[in-house]
């Protein structure tokens, strides 16, 4: 019995331990045109934390570099802008979308394919990285 409760008590620590206040889902990559030298990934990211957290930059495996980019109008011309930092507040979600943030992905390894997923290893302000799968979709016409 008393052995019983020392499993259920080192498991309970094991997962406080590994648990994550940030959450990701809806990671992808929508195919890349052929020959394009960069390219963009969405994801979500949820603070299910009580301190708010700060994204300072991403490491796509694949790639040479890769880049948190905020899109955005310029007189009417789209442009785009790096972001040194993505702030994702205690409680908070913030969706990178195709027309807004994003991360850039640079320097593409040659050959990709739908379904695919490609490992997104995220950096936070307070030294803890979270990698995350993010899957090669097809490009639909619109973006
Ligand atoms: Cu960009």
């Amino acid at each position: 019995m008393i052995r019983a409760i020392a499993v259920a008590v080192v498991l309970f620590c094991a997962t406080s331990a590994t648990a994550q206040d940030i959450s990701i889902s809806e990671a992808y990559i929508p195919l890349a045109p052929p020959g394009v030298r960069a390219h963009a990934a969405y994801l979500t990211l949820s603070n299910t934390g009580s301190e708010n957290r700060s994204l300072i930059g991403v490491t796509a495996q694949g790639y040479g570099m890769a880049h948190l980019h905020q899109s955005m109008e310029m007189n009417g011309v789209a442009a785009m802008s790096a972001l040194h930092q993505l702030e994702i507040a205690a409680g908070q979600t913030v969706a990178l979308t195709p027309g807004g943030l994003h991360i850039m992905l640079m320097q593409p390894a040659p050959s990709q394919v739908v379904g695919a997923s490609v490992p997104l290893t995220l950096h936070f302000a307070n030294g803890k990285d979270i990698t995350t799968q993010a899957t090669v979709t097809q490009r639909d016409g619109g973006s």
